[in-house]
């Protein structure tokens, strides 16, 4: 959901001033007014909330649910992510071979942008919600198939995704932690990391994931694909970000968060990707226990919950969900407010500013990129750092050398030409708490940048 853009709509984090009297009954005194450290106001809203500390907060839709006034009023009012529950599954997009159709997708592209949403891709390739004709395909026919597949539906959705499913449930349960059969599976062991350099060439501003559920500790399966993660990253293969789906019943491993953890000090980000919980004592408990986790690990990006009220939910027997039938806020819900605002002043799950950027410089924002370069051509990406204050708007300014041309940016508005490119950010990404981040991208042919930019806020 969102590709690399911070919903920056949260509050800005203000200073807040307490008074203290020294003894009861006395005056307050002046001397005794304290300024502690900045927290956030308590943000109204999931969205809101969870921007406080630069994650993002998205549930599952569908289009045909717009028309539905109260689904999508809670959708806009609580969400700054979104996902299509089907729409963009292979079934969806490619009904015929070749035959593509994303009217569906276009949709929820379109409702996110119109309303500061960012969007998850779900799922490029999968054993399941395959079309018929891809069903019946074997060997080499389906792998390229598939590339066609990826290749046709990233490059669609070129620059509005902030992260893909590459692959969705390519691991097996039963506890042997190694893959699942499949069609797929079967026209080779390396169809996985095809599927995402495929997807990297499609749209290199995307970050890519593998996601998969039963992943929630410590246990073979997520092992499984935990090696799988650290043999891709050592062997360079373009992987980004884990989602652990999370549909969870009444209990929730111990090892939650150390499993969310150990994947993020491989080096990628992870995303509570399909979270639901079944109706029943803990279901407030453990809605919270999740939240608390992701804000405990730097590089949970965010949450998204599978669908918006639990009528609208594939397990809806279960109740599984954050409003009821409704639309009222269940107890899970505040106690997932709750915990996206308890975290208080400059985001403490990524390391303070000094030590992730140099000091701000001027207008109280820094910037650094990383480039993924080949010969002729790039892709930079640009994280955005905030300094000691909140800030409302950025602009980076990055100096190219000589022939190289910006082709595509995403996640901010670029200006300029020639030596040096102008970045400011867009409507959903200017706002920054204290020490927090966003990221955007640009493309290019030519060679990238090499110097630090420039970052001024507004
Ligand atoms: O919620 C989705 C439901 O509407 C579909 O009928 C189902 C078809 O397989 O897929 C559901 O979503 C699944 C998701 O795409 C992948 N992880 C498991 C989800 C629940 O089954």
């Amino acid at each position: 959901m969102n590709r690399r853009s911070t919903d920056g709509r949260g509050p800005a984090i203000r200073p807040r001033v307490l008074l203290l009297s020294l003894a009861a009954g006395t005056a307050l005194l002046a001397s005794t007014m304290l300024v502690v450290p900045a927290a956030n106001a308590a943000a109204s809203t999931l969205g809101a909330a969870a921007a406080q500390s630069g994650r993002y907060f998205g549930a599952a839709t569908s289009s045909f649910m717009f028309s539905n006034s109260q689904h999508t009023t809670i959708l806009n009012r609580e969400f700054n992510s979104i996902v299509a529950e089907n729409e963009m599954k292979w079934d969806a997009t490619e009904p015929q071979q070749n035959g593509f159709n994303f009217t569906g997708g276009d949709r929820l592209v379109a409702h996110a942008r119109a309303n500061g949403m960012s969007v998850r891709g779900h799922a490029l390739v999968w054993h399941a919600q395959q079309p018929g004709w891809a069903q019946n395909l074997s060997g080499t026919a389906l792998r390229n198939a598939m590339t066609n597949h990826i290749t046709r539906v990233a490059g669609h959705f070129r620059g509005q995704i902030h992260s893909w499913d590459v692959v969705n449930e390519a691991f097996a349960d039963g506890g042997g932690g190694g893959r699942r059969d499949s069609n797929l599976q079967r026209t080779g062991n390396d169809w996985i990391e095809v599927a995402f350099r495929t997807a990297r060439a499609a749209d290199p501003g995307a970050k890519l994931c593998y996601n998969d559920y039963n992943t929630d500790g410590i246990n073979a399966k997520s092992t499984g694909i935990y090696n799988m993660v650290r043999d891709f990253k050592a062997r360079g293969v373009p992987i980004d970000c884990v989602g652990f789906q999370s549909h969870l019943g009444t209990t929730l491993a111990g090892d939650y968060q150390a499993n969310l953890q150990r994947f993020a000090d491989l080096g990628v980000d992870v995303q509570i990707t399909e979270l639901d919980v079944a109706q029943g004592s803990n279901q407030a408990s453990i809605y919270e226990r999740v939240t608390r986790a992701c804000l405990a690990v730097a590089r949970c990006t965010g949450i998204t919950v599978w669908g918006v009220r639990d009528s609208d939910s594939w397990r809806r027997n279960e109740n599984p969900l954050l409003f009821d039938a409704n639309g009222n806020k269940k107890a899970a819900y505040q106690s997932v407010l709750n915990a996206l605002n308890s975290v208080s002043g400059p985001n403490p799950t990524t390391p303070p500013p000094t030590t992730t950027a140099p000091p701000p410089t001027g207008g109280g924002c820094t910037a650094s990129v990383s480039l993924n370069s080949w010969n002729g051509g790039f892709v930079a990406t640009v994280k955005v750092t905030a300094g000691n204050s909140a800030i409302r708007g950025w602009t980076v300014r990055v100096a190219l050398p000589g022939g190289t041309a910006v082709t595509g940016t995403w996640n901010a508005q670029a200006s300029g030409s020639g030596g040096t490119v102008n970045f400011a950010n867009v409507s959903y990404n200017g706002q920054l708490g204290a020490g927090g981040n966003t990221e955007f991208g640009f493309q290019g042919t030519g060679t990238g940048p090499s110097g630090t930019p420039t970052c001024t806020a507004s």
